[in-house]
């Protein structure tokens, strides 16, 4: 006894429809919408005459109920909308002569591009796009742009439709994940202070919003993460008072139907040097200041075995020589970010005894930092050191629950095995103090990794979710450094970004290209800095930077000037020399700048070794996280590399440096091999780091974020065109404007062609042979030009997809509601 309509259109009673179950939708009805749709198309607008005359004359007496809520749901304006703007390429003129696209001006030179970029920086909008690519200079100051009122704003609106936003490219990002099942990743850019930490704030705000997480705790958590991370992995520098000192790559995990559903972060390249030591001005990592301030307040600095007089070395604070605002160095800012810290770990669900244990680990750091060592003259004429505070030694021991003469030992003499006895001699000064330094370093980097697995942990979608799941990831990493001074991690944080840098050129320019030939598409050819020799000079195996520092490390009597004299024998090219009267440096010609590093301290820092007796005594902790976090290797294990790395190669040409045999893949600080120098040096676990991270971004769709620092001295309102000028230009902005208005950004197969976007062209259960013509029908029922046809892909402007997106986005929208409306009136 089905109603009369209800068996004629077969529309299901429940689930009710949504787009991503077409297969509920009933064949019947869809093709009589879809017809409509179609029909609408051409002749607008009579979706709801042609509604009225199949459907409204038979239920008597609610026609006007009807007429109204069709009107509302269909959104006959939006469909108004998307006609007006032909084509969709629309030159936005918020102000005279001023584009919201640069790949839209006529003219087009590097004075052009700062000239609209300082014009409409000056009138508040920060935010510009390249075509596909989004511009973004910082402010320096709060912007009222990210209010609820401009999150809903931008949510699935036509990127024509508001100025641009970072919210447009979570949109974006989003929209794509729905729609094509495909992972996104978006790539942050930029030098350090642009903003890029901020953005990717901003993206997760957005994301967390369209995900419309079911439960709000998740939401919460999600928020959290970033600022918890950050609280262990960034620090303030000369360059930025909030600088990360990690690369971060955020994962959001959705379901098919866009339902944020868990999280994940994978760290990179912490530089645990800076808990040692800090150059001139900076500071340590800012949990420190935190846990101290935050501990003092509550009375507990004792139970810690830290000290309320004497403030531990590694926090004692140089104010006048940081730059830091001085409202965000006081004592009451750090508390202040202690509770939230905590607030932090208890809501992602860090239980009260791990917040303990992290606290002591903290505190054991703290105060290993104090411990001191003075020369002892032995009978055998080979120095021996002395612990000269033992207080301090007493307080790591507690605190790290093992037994203090044993850690005493272990600081101050090392076994060799000699002829297959056990011999153990005393340990310089020098020694000692390295071997102290290296358990802080060891111990501060585990716990972060710690801190990040337990985060994966407690936030990763049940099994059944993640199984069918999607990622949009989020990648920020340090952004390129030039100081006064330069080290070795500032040659890693550079060779980062290179290495970005090549990705983007690669996506951008060179595989774009690389189709047109492959598929005879006339297109012209634009010109851009390749800086491929760069990645080589660093990467290559083993004439190598790396290798030949790896190589020098293998050398128990190699000096840091035998490493630059080494460098300077072997690197044969221009990007690489050595400035005259500098002792131990070298130049290096960046895609970013030149960049002169000193190499002091490069082979210690690269060896980096825990020796084995202090991983051996803290596995005795009686506490269970110090046990955890040496006895698990919270590195990737060699398979799992392996298995990333071979992902990463398909991609990536054949070159050396990409081999998986090139790379070091065993876990750091193993102790069996950390006796012996041919392990695993800082080197080998950042090219693996690097390799994995690019494996990750591979495997998505990308998106572009490239943040402009519009002047040195982080001030508001303040837009220094010259520099502003560099790093257009080291970024190639004026190239992808010229290609992005020139070429084709996107390339699509015209099968997967054809799958998106039929429903524009044919009836919704029609199943249209894969051709070129289908392909073309598309096109032209969409009223679209200036598209190629290659030989087995359709080449489309970004403005192309942008428009298809939408109008697939509003028909399906609409079958949905008609849908949603008829069953509604059927009762
Ligand atoms: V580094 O490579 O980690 O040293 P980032 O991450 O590029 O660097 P960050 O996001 O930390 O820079 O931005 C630096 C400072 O600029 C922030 O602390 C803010 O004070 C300021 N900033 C950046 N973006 C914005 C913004 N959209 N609105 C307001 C901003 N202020
Ligand atoms: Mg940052």
């Amino acid at each position: 006894d089905l109603h009369p309509m209800r068996a004629l259109f077969k529309i299901p009673r429940n689930p009710p429809p949504t787009l991503h179950q077409p297969e509920l939708w009933s064949h019947d009805f869809n093709d009589f919408i879809s017809r409509c749709l179609i029909k609408d198309f051409e002749l607008r607008p009579n979706v709801l005459d042609l509604l009225q005359h199949v459907f409204i004359k038979q239920t008597v007496g609610r026609e006007k109920i009807l007429q109204k809520q069709l009107i509302e749901l269909t959104d006959l304006n939006q469909h108004e909308r998307i006609h007006t703007k032909k084509g969709g390429h629309l030159k936005m003129q918020s102000a005279a002569d001023e584009v919201e696209d640069l790949a839209t001006l006529e003219a087009l030179d590097e004075n052009i591009v700062t000239e609209q970029l300082q014009s409409r920086y000056s009138r508040d909008q920060i935010y510009t796009y390249v075509g596909d690519i989004l511009i973004a200079v910082n402010p320096f100051r709060k912007m009222e742009i990210y209010t609820p009122q401009h999150t809903k704003m931008y949510i699935g609106a036509k990127r024509t439709a508001n100025p641009p936003h970072i919210f447009a490219v979570a949109d974006i990002a989003y929209q794509s994940v729905v729609s094509y099942n495909t992972d996104q990743c978006v790539v942050i850019s930029g030098e350090s202070g642009a903003g890029k930490t901020e953005s990717a704030h901003l993206l997760v705000q957005q994301l967390t919003v369209l995900g419309k997480a079911n439960n709000r705790t998740l939401q919460e958590k999600i928020l959290l993460v970033n600022s918890l991370v950050e609280a262990f992995g960034n620090a303030c520098t000369a360059i930025n008072d909030n600088s990360s000192r990690f690369g971060k790559y955020l994962e959001m995990k959705f379901t098919c139907g866009g339902t944020v559903v868990g999280a994940k972060i994978c760290e990179y390249l912490l530089e645990k040097s800076r808990v040692i030591h800090q150059a001139v001005g900076e500071r340590n990592f800012h949990i420190f200041y935190y846990v101290y301030a935050g501990l003092a307040d509550r009375k507990k600095l004792a139970h810690y075995k830290l000290s309320d007089s004497k403030t531990p070395k590694y926090v004692d604070r140089l104010e006048s020589l940081c730059r830091r605002r001085p409202d965000i160095v006081s004592n009451a800012f750090y508390k202040e970010q202690f509770d939230a810290v905590e607030q932090c770990f208890k809501v992602i669900g860090f239980t009260l005894e791990e917040l303990g244990s992290v606290y002591s680990t903290l505190a054991a750091i703290l105060n290993s930092g104090d411990i001191e060592f003075s020369a002892v003259a032995s009978e055998h004429q080979t120095d021996k050191s002395n612990i000269t505070n033992m207080s301090a030694l007493e307080n790591v021991a507690s605190l790290l629950r093992i037994r203090s003469d044993e850690l005493q030992e272990a600081l101050t003499s090392h076994c060799v095995v000699a002829r297959g006895e056990t011999i153990v001699r005393p340990n310089t000064v020098e020694k000692a103090v390295e071997v102290r330094d290296a358990m802080g370093k060891a111990l501060y980097g585990r716990l972060f990794s710690w801190i990040v697995n337990r985060i994966n942990v407690l936030l990763r979608p049940d099994s059944q979710e993640a199984e069918k799941g999607l990622n949009i990831g989020i990648l920020d990493i340090f952004g390129f450094e030039n100081f006064k001074k330069n080290s070795f991690e500032q040659l890693c944080i550079n060779i980062a970004n290179e290495q970005i840098q090549f990705y983007f050129n690669q996506h951008i320019f060179a595989w774009e290209q690389d189709e047109y030939l492959n598929e005879e598409v006339d297109a012209r050819m634009i010109e851009y800095e390749d800086n491929r020799p760069l990645l080589d000079l660093f990467l290559q195996k083993p004439m190598g930077m790396l290798s030949l520092l790896d190589e020098e490390s293998r050398f128990p009597q190699a000096t840091d000037q035998t490493l630059v004299e080494k460098f300077e024998d072997n690197l044969k090219t221009k990007s690489f020399w050595r400035p005259k009267r500098v002792d131990l440096g070298f130049g290096i010609h960046h895609y970013a700048g030149k960049v002169i590093y000193n190499a002091a301290g490069f082979l210690s820092k690269n060896r980096e070794t825990l020796p084995a007796d202090i991983i051996l005594l803290l596995r005795s902790s009686e506490n269970e996280l110090i046990r955890k976090l040496v006895t698990h290797p919270l590195t990737k294990t060699g398979k799992e590399a392996t298995l990333l790395l071979s992902g990463f190669c398909g991609v990536f040409s054949p070159d050396v440096w990409c081999q998986p045999s090139a790379l070091g893949l065993n876990a750091p600080y193993h102790p069996r091999e950390t006796t012996n120098m041919k392990t695993q040096t800082v080197a080998s676990y950042f090219r693996y780091s690097l390799m994995d991270l690019l494996s990750k971004m591979v495997a998505g769709q990308p998106h572009f974020v490239r943040c402009i620092k519009p002047n040195n001295d982080r001030q508001a309102n303040k837009f220094d065109r010259e520099k502003v000028l560099v790093q257009l230009r080291y970024t190639g902005v004026l190239e992808t404007a010229k290609i992005r208005r020139q070429g084709y950004s996107h390339r699509i197969l015209f099968a997967n062609f054809i799958k998106r976007y039929y429903l524009l062209a044919f009836n919704a259960h029609e199943e249209p042979p894969v051709t070129p013509e289908t392909c073309a029908a598309i096109m032209e029922k969409a009223r679209l030009e200036n598209w190629a046809m290659g030989k087995t892909k359709v080449f489309l402007k970004y403005y192309h997809v942008e428009h298809l997106n939408l109008m697939v986005q509003l028909t399906t929208q609409r079958i949905v509601l008609l849908q949603a409306c008829v069953r509604g009136w059927l009762g």
